[in-house]
């Protein structure tokens, strides 16, 4: 698929950048500094990720992704580094974004370009503070491979590099791309202005061929997977996709273990703050819900959450956790965290009757879980004054209410402006929990560059032989003596002596 370099292209929207830019890579910082504290994160870091290590052992001599042209949108953090050289060393090529505006661990990028060696680095289009406009040109670059080929799999975290693509294709083969007024948000502007941008660069029939180029992707969490099971729905989904995050050690620890430790860890450094006695509300009690519970409880925070399955309220009633609506906390709790999933669960209106200097924030996929847009609007209208207190961290000052100190109007403090808190205002999880997703995503990609086209355009998980063989490669981290089944009892329960131990209906 080759590109043609438009000379003197315009620049893409306000980012100053030309849209096809054949630049090797882009990250905020190079010097000597960040590179040698990014490698020296990275080698730590691998020693707390088993899962990787024992597959760069096992298979980095047969090369099994040789051949295999990587494009990742994937949080670019020192943990996701180690997943990127994981990939190399077993032979693919890669190209990386970051997948959230605000994740980005700048020291982790300039090491990866840099490389092991200081050499034979990767190409990374990521940055912390990347604005939107920014964040889908780097996607654009990652997509774009130099030469005739493009990507060939893509690893997704959230499915913005899979929307891209399909968007793309859609209206190629529709014809028409809708108007920019059309865009229901500010990021769907951009994206549409994208599209538009790249037809007026490439013509219209850029997106199918790199389309039918992609065999596959593998997506790593919840709401990204949601998309690809509603693509696969309405029969839109152009190649396979392998849910990552429903292997049982993926979602059963990074979302519940790795939100555990890496929420309270945000609000910390955001805050500083104490969060002992405070009154807490988590929105939603799912994988990510009960790990930010038991993160807040860890720190003996008074914590309630809200629901509408009544399996996971009752969860919660068995934990001793009050569910209550959102409603039912605005008057005097301290700190709203969102975990569902879902859109618009605190309103510009609830966090207009919260207490003075609530905390909110979203440790959920997406920025729409807190009514971000019904904020700015109020801003527009003088309603509301955004105030800086340090990078990710704002005061927002309501004008017009009468329950702030002097009875003058109260204020809120919203972390990471309602994207991902965790990786927004702090690292994200730590290795020895993304390890195991992480391992569990190179063995997707392993499974769809062997085997792709036997998939169709369904979506597929992992088997549970592979799953027990990533819970496996991390047990000695934690000096696990493992019981055998002998052959008597394997047959009595109905499995193998090797496993699988569970039936494939079985709810961890
Ligand atoms: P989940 O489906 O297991 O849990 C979401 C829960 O929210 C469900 O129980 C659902 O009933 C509930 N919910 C939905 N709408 C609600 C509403 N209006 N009010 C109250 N509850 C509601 O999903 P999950 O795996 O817990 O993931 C949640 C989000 O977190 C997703 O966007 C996922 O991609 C993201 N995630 C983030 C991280 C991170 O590190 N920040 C890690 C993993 C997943
Ligand atoms: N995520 C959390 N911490 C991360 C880290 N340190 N590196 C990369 C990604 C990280 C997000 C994951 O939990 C991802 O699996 C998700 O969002 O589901």
């Amino acid at each position: 698929m080759s590109v043609s370099l438009v000379p003197d292209q315009p620049v893409f929207m306000d980012t100053n950048l030309p849209l096809f830019a054949n630049l090797p890579y882009k990250v905020a910082d190079e010097s000597p500094e960040a590179i040698a504290f990014g490698r020296k994160e990275i080698d730590l870091a691998l020693h707390e990720m088993p899962g990787l290590e024992a597959l760069r052992e096992e298979y980095g001599a047969s090369k099994p992704l040789a051949g295999a042209r990587i494009m990742g949108s994937l949080h670019m953090t020192i943990q996701t580094a180690v997943l990127i050289e994981t990939l190399t060393e077993l032979g693919a090529e890669v190209r990386w974004v970051s997948c959230n505006i605000f994740s980005t661990q700048d020291h982790a990028a300039a090491a990866v370009v840099a490389g092991p060696e200081g050499k034979d680095g990767q190409p990374v289009f990521a940055w912390k503070g990347e604005t939107l406009a920014e964040y889908w040109w780097c996607t654009l670059q990652a997509l774009t491979w130099p030469g005739d080929q493009g990507a060939n799999l893509i690893l997704d975290d959230g499915g913005d590099a899979t929307l891209l693509v399909h968007l793309g294709a859609q209206y190629e083969h529709e014809g028409p791309i809708p108007a920019v007024s059309t865009a229901g948000s500010e990021e769907e502007a951009v994206i549409i202005q994208i599209l538009h941008d790249v037809r007026a660069a490439q013509g219209d029939n850029f997106w199918r061929p790199m389309a039918a180029q992609i065999r596959g992707v593998s997506e790593e969490t919840t709401t990204g997977v949601h998309r690809l099971y509603k693509m696969q729905t309405e029969g839109k989904l152009l190649f396979p996709g392998i849910n990552v995050n429903d292997s049982v050690t993926k979602s059963k620890f990074d979302n519940v273990y790795g939100c555990r430790h890496s929420l309270v860890d945000a609000i910390m450094r955001a805050t500083d703050v104490l969060i002992s006695g405070k009154r807490a509300l988590v929105c939603g009690y799912g994988d990510v819900g009960k790990g930010s519970a038991a993160s807040l409880e860890a720190q003996f925070a008074k914590v309630s959450v809200s629901e509408v399955d009544p399996i996971c309220a009752l969860q919660a009633c068995m934990m001793g956790t009050d569910v209550i609506t959102v409603e039912d906390a605005l008057e005097d709790f301290d700190i709203f965290v969102t975990a569902t999933g879902n859109y618009n669960i605190i309103t510009a209106d609830h966090m207009s009757r919260m207490k003075h200097n609530a905390i909110v924030c979203n440790i959920g996929h997406f920025d729409n879980e807190i009514d971000m847009a019904g904020l700015e609007a109020m801003v527009e209208r003088g309603e509301l004054e955004k105030i800086e207190v340090k990078p990710q961290v704002h005061e927002w000052r309501f004008k017009n209410t009468t329950h702030g100190p002097n009875g003058g109007g109260h204020s809120i403090l919203i972390l990471a402006e309602g994207r991902l808190v965790n990786l927004g205002c702090a690292t994200g999880h730590p290795s020895l929990v993304m390890s195991a997703s992480f391992t569990n995503q190179t063995l997707a990609q392993m499974e769809l560059h062997a085997n792709a086209e036997s998939y169709g355009k369904t979506v597929t998980v992992l088997s549970k032989e592979l799953d027990e063989k990533v819970a496996r490669l991390h047990l000695a981290k934690f000096g696990v003596n493992l019981t055998e089944l002998s052959q008597e009892q394997a047959d009595y329960i109905d499995v193998k002596v090797e496993g699988p131990y569970k039936p494939s209906h079985y709810r961890y």
